[in-house]
């Protein structure tokens, strides 16, 4: 595969409390890590995403009585997974792990920042509305095929692809970039999802 000026790398919430001994910790999540360098180095262009929460967060099942993680409930904008207590804004289990090297990466977009409504996509909150403004960045930047990498591969991953494909970008999705955190089948469940939306699922081997 030849990566050209049009295309970017979006590298999905490589934060200490997503990989092994964190908060949300997705198994062996930082296994991630040297394949994401790697294929990152590749790239000229490249974001992060950063899961940023204020700790009165409504996906926090410790901000519900009687709820434990993993729990779900009703929200205005729909169900919403309760998860323990992750990535509070300017906390260590926020930050990046330290592993991770894209000092070249242009952006960090922060999400999940509003208290009441949570962000698995980094295109809309989960209202499926409200923008984050990162197709406005990479619109302006003149990219258009995006590839993603990194946690979850069933949430976070899933979801920025989906939107990007609906936001009129190409979506390619790096397989062994991406852990899933696999609640109720839902790793098979994106699968399903990324392939009935045309969006490619494709092997590191692909870059080298
Ligand atoms: C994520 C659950 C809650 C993710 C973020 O990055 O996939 N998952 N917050
Ligand atoms: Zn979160």
């Amino acid at each position: 595969m030849k990566i050209s000026n049009k295309d970017a790398l979006i590298v999905v919430d490589v934060q200490n409390d997503f990989c092994s001994g964190g908060a949300l910790a997705v198994p062996g999540g930082e296994k991630v890590i040297p394949a994401i360098n790697r294929v990152a180095a590749k790239f000229e262009n490249v974001i992060l995403t950063q899961d940023w929460h204020p700790e009165d967060h409504v996906s926090f099942a410790s901000n519900h009585t009687h709820k434990r993680p993993f729990d779900t409930i009703e929200l205005n904008y729909g169900n919403q997974v309760l998860w323990p207590d992750h990535c509070i804004q300017d906390s260590v289990g926020a930050e990046f792990h330290r592993a991770l090297a894209v000092p070249h990466a242009s952006l960090v977009l922060r999400k999940g920042i509003h208290r009441d409504i949570d962000s698995y996509s980094a295109f809309y909150e989960n209202d499926h509305k409200t923008p984050t403004g990162l197709a406005g960045y990479l619109r302006e930047r003149g990219w258009q095929t995006l590839f993603f990498a990194g946690l979850a591969f069933d949430f976070c991953v899933r979801y920025s692809a989906e939107d990007a494909r609906r936001a009129g970008f190409d979506a390619v999705v790096i397989e062994e970039a991406c852990r899933g955190i696999d609640i109720d089948g839902s790793i098979a469940a994106t699968h399903h999802s990324l392939k009935s939306q045309g969006i490619p699922v494709v092997g590191i081997e692909a870059f080298f």
